[in-house]
């Protein structure tokens, strides 16, 4: 990852950007933070590159020909109009899946205001992406451009080592984490709890993900709002697919075997908390009418989308017999995935980030 600041205080990123993890992952050139000073684009000869606003009222506004030319400048370094994020208290405000989505470009042109702001029109020719980093009032974008790179390059390869980084992220599922306990068993005469001591690991997950929901419920009833339960369902061959795309949404997020003949039997009953994700191979066009294990669950207007390994052409088939059944049962079928082939981890990734970026979506409304 190349990240390109450009800013008034170029001192404060590189600060930031040679200690600790973050100067760890530029020695070892998992990234790379260079910044441009705006100032040094001053078309004018003492270097000024703010002025007074039209219209009156307090502060200054930065003139936006340095800002162009600075812009410009990393333009060509990398080769194609690049996405450029503008950090201000009117963008967009950033959360894990806005992280992880930016952690998937090869560059980030990260602007920094300053003073009351920007010309407004170089902001619209160049701009891609507006960011805040929270409902507070900074002086500069300075830091919120430095909380991102903080954030993105987590995701980038090479940044954390395997202790450092965790497989399941506690903000993916909105929930917060779990309480943690190590030696000794009690301290200050407060026993960890027994369950931990029990080895059963089932027993432990379990009691994990009832304490996230408790402490969300309390501390954090905005986020609560927003998670949802994923299960993901294969039919075909499937499952290892469905195995990894249910890890990558979800920390708790259950496996369902539309296969299997017992499940067949079983009703399944799902709530608007939920989501459902199918995941079908070329196995089910086979069966003319609808596979058991599809006409035995239901939904209360549960969001419900599919992830397909058919070739192209068979697409839209497989897609509108999903929709017809699904919509029948009580589901809201909200969107079908392409998978090429299961060998596509990457795709696959892809696609949970989509769905959770779709979810989100869905909660604004
Ligand atoms: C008249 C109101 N202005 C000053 C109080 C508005 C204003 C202009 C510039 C307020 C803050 C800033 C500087 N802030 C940022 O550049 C910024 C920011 C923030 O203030 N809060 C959260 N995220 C961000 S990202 C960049």
């Amino acid at each position: 990852m190349r990240y390109h600041v450009l800013t008034l205080f170029p001192e404060m990123i590189d600060q930031a950007a040679n200690t600790s993890i973050l100067g760890r992952a530029v020695k070892n050139g998992s990234i790379q933070v260079e910044t441009t000073n705006i100032r040094d684009y001053s078309a004018n000869k003492h270097m000024r590159v703010d002025d007074y606003p039209y219209g009156g009222g307090a502060g200054m506004v930065m003139e936006a020909e340095p800002v162009y030319r600075a812009y410009e400048a990393v333009k060509e370094k990398i080769g194609h109009k690049p996405r450029t994020i503008y950090l201000t208290p009117q963008g967009k405000v950033l959360n894990q899946t806005m992280v992880e989505e930016f952690a998937l470009d090869e560059d980030l042109v990260l602007i920094c205001g300053h003073y009351e702001g920007i010309d407004e029109r170089v902001l619209e020719e160049v701009v891609t992406d507006y960011v805040s980093i929270g409902d507070y009032v900074l002086t500069g974008g300075e830091l919120g451009a430095m909380v991102m790179i903080d954030a993105i390059s987590r995701f980038v390869p090479g940044v954390l080592s395997n202790e450092e980084s965790s497989q399941f992220e506690s903000l993916q599922d909105n929930l917060l984490e779990y309480p943690h306990y190590t030696r000794p068993e009690v301290w200050h005469e407060k026993r960890v709890p027994q369950v931990l001591l029990s080895g059963d690991h089932k027993r432990i997950e379990a009691w994990r993900y009832e304490q996230s929901v408790l402490r969300t419920t309390e501390r954090r009833p905005d986020l609560l709002r927003k998670s949802y339960r994923v299960h993901c369902a294969f039919y075909g061959g499937m499952e290892s697919g469905a195995g990894q795309l249910n890890e990558a949404l979800s920390r708790y997020g259950t496996l369902l075997d539309f296969n299997r003949k017992k499940l067949r039997k079983q009703r399944y009953h799902f709530e608007r908390q939920d989501l459902l994700v199918v995941m079908v191979d070329e196995e089910i066009l086979k069966n003319p009418g609808e596979p058991e294990a599809f006409s035995n669950v239901r939904g209360k207007k549960t969001p419900c989308m599919a992830v397909i390994t058919t070739q192209e052409e068979q697409l839209g088939q497989v897609e509108e017999k999903l929709k017809a059944m699904f919509d029948k049962q009580g589901f809201l079928y909200k969107k079908t995935y392409h998978l090429p082939s299961l060998e596509k981890v990457d795709k696959l990734n892809e696609i949970a980030l989509d769905i959770r970026r779709k979810m989100e979506e869905i909660h604004e409304k």
